[in-house]
């Protein structure tokens, strides 16, 4: 069985990153292990969340963990609550040799996400050059690569994004979010050997939180079972599709992907 360690929050209540990570990659039949990075009451969607940062944890966990000699096929990192947790989870990273899956989770919709500062996209950075795969929405691929913000992307503007984050270490990017025309949904991304690819879908409205951490999770669960970049992605992007069709109402509590946890299963 693929083993997988799974760095982000534990937010409560409000579905997202590890309440939503943890049970996708288990009912894809992957062994999941969690570092909480920080523990919220709720996402930052909600006003005013209670948050416990545990930034000085990551390093004394890692220690524990190199010790007893566990291993992992991967790792994927999610929301960080603060600078100093990327600093820390680098050095994670360097402590296990497998693919470090990357989810710069900062912001949506051109807009950072509450308590999130310009020197935490500078070290997410960093921490993106350090990854083998990055899967930033819009938004964090137009931080990450100093591109300002537009909504209607063209072909042009996601090529440089796509290619400014592919680097040394990093050999697929995908950008998730991507709106060709109004009714259209989809993702580009790209891979060093194989080239750029893309998939669109019908456009669902709903915005709703912590359907990037369900690509991410999705996404990593895939790709840990053998599946290329592109497969993996567009499997993602189909499961978050019948997430926001199976949730009757968009409300910070986030989108019902219980319901479609069988589906996932069938798809393996
Ligand atoms: O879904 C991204 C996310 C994850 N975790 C926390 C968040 C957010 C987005 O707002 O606040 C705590």
């Amino acid at each position: 069985m693929k083993k997988i360690l799974v760095i982000q929050d534990l937010s409560c209540v409000g579905r997202c990153s590890l309440t939503v990570a943890l049970p996708i990659l288990s009912a894809m039949g992957i062994n999941c292990s969690v570092l909480p990075s920080a523990i919220l009451s709720t996402h930052t969607g909600f006003p005013e969340p209670h948050i416990r940062s545990l930034t000085e944890d990551i390093v004394p966990t890692c220690d524990h963990l190199v010790k007893i000699g566990a291993e992992f096929d991967g790792i994927l990192v999610g929301y960080l609550s603060d600078p100093a947790q990327a600093e820390a989870v680098a050095e994670l990273i360097s402590a296990f040799d497998c693919p470090v899956i990357l989810d710069p989770a900062m912001g949506d919709q051109g807009k950072l996400y509450q308590g999130i500062t310009q020197e935490h996209v500078s070290v997410m950075g960093d921490l993106a050059a350090m990854a083998d795969v990055v899967l930033p929405n819009v938004t964090e691929a137009c931080l990450l690569t100093g591109i300002p913000y537009q909504e209607q992307t063209d072909g042009h503007m996601l090529r440089m994004m796509l290619e400014k984050l592919c680097g040394r270490k990093t050999e697929t990017v995908v950008i998730t979010g991507v709106t060709p025309t109004e009714n259209q949904i989809g993702f580009v991304g790209i891979h060093k050997e194989e080239g750029m690819f893309s998939y669109q879908g019908e456009r669902n409205s709903k915005a709703l939180h912590g359907t990037g951490d369900m690509f991410s999770a999705v996404f990593a669960g895939a790709y840990l079972q053998g599946r290329d970049p592109m497969e993996s992605a567009q499997l993602a992007a189909d499961f978050v599709k019948r997430v926001l069709d199976n949730t009757p109402e968009a409300t910070p509590f986030g989108g019902e992907f219980e319901t479609q946890l069988p589906w996932l299963w069938q798809q393996l």
